[in-house]
């Protein structure tokens, strides 16, 4: 469970609280499957670790990271969630689509975690090419994919401490 900072020793950006008997949405796109497979695998596999049960977890995919918004939002509509986890990868082209879906997917999920009051993970990478991707997919930065299953835990766990 999170708990309020009173000093400044409190702070621990380490510490993952239990995710058990919290329920979570993933939404994954398919474009760059090789890359959003890896990130789908870190983000399942932090939520098991840290506790969150198999069946408090859905998983659904979508055919790229613009359909994110809409998939997360119909989620939240529709399932009693603590948080739902978004997994994308965009990569920079020849043309101006990298700006516009990279702008839409970012502004599009912030508004759907405001409309529902409940945490909507950006685990979107955006990157000039595949290798910067893979590198953050399980290569060496780590896997982004992990890191959104664990700051969605710690969201989780940050708003019943409000109830
Ligand atoms: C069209 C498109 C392009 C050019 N690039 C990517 C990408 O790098 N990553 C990604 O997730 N999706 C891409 N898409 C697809 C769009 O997200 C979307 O699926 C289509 O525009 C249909 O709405």
């Amino acid at each position: 469970m999170a708990s309020h900072l009173k000093n400044l020793s409190d702070f621990s950006h380490t510490t993952v609280p239990s995710g058990k008997n919290y329920r979570f949405g993933i939404v994954v796109a398919s474009w760059n499957a090789e890359v959003t497979g890896a990130l789908y695998k870190g983000a399942y596999e932090s939520l098991l670790k840290y506790n969150v049960a198999e069946r408090d977890i859905i998983s659904i995919e979508v055919a790229g990271s613009f359909e994110l918004i809409a998939a997360a939002d119909q989620l939240l509509d529709n399932r009693d969630l603590d948080a739902v986890i978004c997994l994308g990868c965009v990569i920079q082209g020849e043309t101006r689509h990298f700006d516009f879906i990279c702008n839409a997917v970012a502004n599009g999920l912030a508004n759907v975690g405001l409309k529902h009051t409940k945490p909507v993970i950006f685990g979107v990478l955006t990157t000039d090419n595949q290798q910067q991707a893979m590198d953050r997919a399980g290569g060496k930065h780590g896997n982004k994919g992990t890191e959104a299953g664990i700051t969605a835990i710690k969201m989780a766990a940050l708003k019943l401490e409000f109830k």
